[in-house]
């Protein structure tokens, strides 16, 4: 039985030395000392030897399984060291190779001006108010002096859900709801998708922008509404702005006027850019009709207001020069990468 056990330290360290890896070691474990393994089957025979040599054998078949063992774990630490060298190496990075670049986009033209729009009022004190596009007949008509049978429900033809749901055809609407859930003093500006039933051409769209605002207060006058349309054009067009007022009409606002601002090409002198005039057209405005006051829940013989509506895509086009509307919705990267 000695020499069993001491033949078969012999051979285990000698295939424990030639294992090829981790797996072949495991196997070599359990053939040599695992339950069915070698060293179990020769303890079986204990039972058959003296009292004297039992403990003798017992003892060495002891140091025989200590001694397997710890060849196993030298030679498992070693091919861990392997592993962990080839590892090492194969997975190098150069960190001096030239990283991938990612493009990085930016904001469309309509966000940055409209961002800017909205800094500039802001600073003015005003809140940004926003409500549906998918907007009641009353809110985008009635409520603003626009009754059935009036022209400008011809001019601002849209798209209807009901014969009572349509797509807002301006933000206006946002600011009766907004007069009807606050008190004045109310400053605010309603910036948003409006819709027309409009043939897309070089200026018009069925899906545009508008910025329209509103502000209400006592003892709110035309004077009021020129000084705060003139720091918005500044605002907008630089500080050398100057901006004119020519009537014209509107159902929702009384009086109501047409704002042009000095060319900001030419400074007035007359260019290319507006056609010779000096003056670009870029606001409607007014001074709030009192039954629009009136439908927004406020005492026109209180307060009084002026509003005013701009089209987001026109002052886009003029900041940028753009010529043709269809580009800012085209979305080819080769025109927005330019702004
Ligand atoms: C414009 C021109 C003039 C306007 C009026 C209102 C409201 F709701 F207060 F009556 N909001 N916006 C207005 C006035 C809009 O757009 C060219």
């Amino acid at each position: 039985m000695k020499s069993q056990l001491e033949q078969m330290r012999r051979t285990a360290a000698e295939k424990i030395a030639g294992a090829s890896g981790i797996a072949e070691l495991e196997a070599l474990r359990i053939a040599y000392l695992g339950k069915k393994g070698e060293l179990t089957a020769i303890l079986k025979q204990m039972g058959s030897l003296s009292a004297e040599e039992r403990p003798i054998m017992g003892q060495l078949a002891n140091e025989v399984r200590a001694g397997i063992e710890a060849l196993i774990a030298q030679q498992f630490e070693k091919f861990k060291e392997k592993e962990k060298a080839e590892r090492l190496v194969s997975e190098t990075i150069d960190v001096t190779l030239p990283g991938k670049s990612v493009a990085l986009g930016h904001r469309h033209p309509l966000s940055i001006v409209l961002n800017e729009v909205i800094d500039i009022f802001l600073g003015m004190g005003f809140k940004v108010a926003s409500g549906p596009e998918v907007e009641l007949d009353y809110y985008n008509f009635e409520a603003l002096n626009i009754p059935e049978g009036h022209p400008a429900r011809d001019t601002q033809d849209t798209f209807y859900i009901t014969d009572n749901v349509l797509l807002r055809t301006q933000t206006s609407p946002v600011q009766i709801r907004y007069m009807e859930q606050n008190k004045p003093p109310i400053r605010i500006i309603a910036p948003g998708r409006v819709y027309r039933s409009d043939a897309v051409d070089a200026t018009h769209s069925p899906l545009f922008h508008q910025i329209e605002g509103l502000v209400v207060d006592k003892g709110v006058t035309m004077g009021d509404l020129k000084a705060g349309l003139e720091a918005i054009a500044k605002g907008l067009f630089g500080n050398e702005t100057r901006i004119r007022l020519r009537p014209h009409h509107f159902p929702f606002t009384e009086p109501s006027c047409e704002v042009d601002v000095s060319c900001f090409r030419c400074g007035g002198k007359g260019c290319p850019m507006c056609k010779g005039e000096g003056w670009i057209e870029i606001l409607g405005a007014g001074m709030v009709h009192p039954k629009v006051l009136q439908n927004g829940g406020i005492d026109p013989d209180e307060y009084s207001g002026y509003a005013f509506g701009v089209g987001l895509e026109r002052i886009t086009m003029f900041r940028f020069q753009i010529d043709d509307m269809r580009l800012l919705y085209e979305n080819d990267v080769r025109f927005l990468s330019q702004f």
